[in-house]
């Protein structure tokens, strides 16, 4: 089994109930169980600031689906939330990101692993670092660490 992170983030709809349901659709995925699941926390939209702000979390999970075959589950709860993808950033009723897959690095196109950007985002790296306070990022150092140079970054638990 591997243990890997998701970010879960929604900034359309009801974006708490979402991400809640999502938790649950996670733990549904064949060959997978969620270990452990954030607080919830709203946060400021980074990277296109005229929308909503956000509803963010993380889980950890156990799960023999490989990195690909866990995107593709993810890809389909996103669907069935009724996602629809018009422009890079845009507010979503759900966003599932792949943030890490025990210690190990991807780099192909449709899946980078960890996170690209995942390094410099609060509304990550605090739901992480309060289920995984030890956790390394590769290539990337402590994300207790990483977290704390970002204080500009406006997000507080729900
Ligand atoms: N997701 C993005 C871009 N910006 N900002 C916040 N606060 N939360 C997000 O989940 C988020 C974002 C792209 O996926
Ligand atoms: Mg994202
Ligand atoms: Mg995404």
């Amino acid at each position: 089994m591997a243990r890997a992170f998701v970010g879960l983030g929604a900034n359309l709809g009801d974006p708490a109930e979402q991400i809640a349901r999502a938790i649950e659709a996670v733990g549904g995925l064949p060959r997978s169980r969620v270990v452990s699941a954030s607080s919830l926390y709203r946060t400021a939209p980074i990277g296109y600031a005229a929308q909503p702000d956000f509803v963010n979390a993380v889980v950890e999970i156990e799960t023999a689906l490989e990195p690909v075959d866990l995107l593709r589950s993810l890809q389909d709860i996103e669907s069935g939330s009724g996602r629809t993808r018009s422009f890079r950033n845009a507010p979503r009723t759900l966003d599932l990101d792949l943030l890490l897959y025990d210690d190990r690095t991807i780099d192909a196109p449709a899946l980078q692993v960890p996170h690209p950007r995942m390094h410099e985002r609060a509304f990550v790296l605090a739901p992480l670092v309060e289920i995984a306070p030890d956790i390394e990022i590769p290539g990337r150092g402590a994300a207790s660490s990483l977290l704390a140079r970002l204080t500009n970054q406006r997000i507080a638990k729900l």
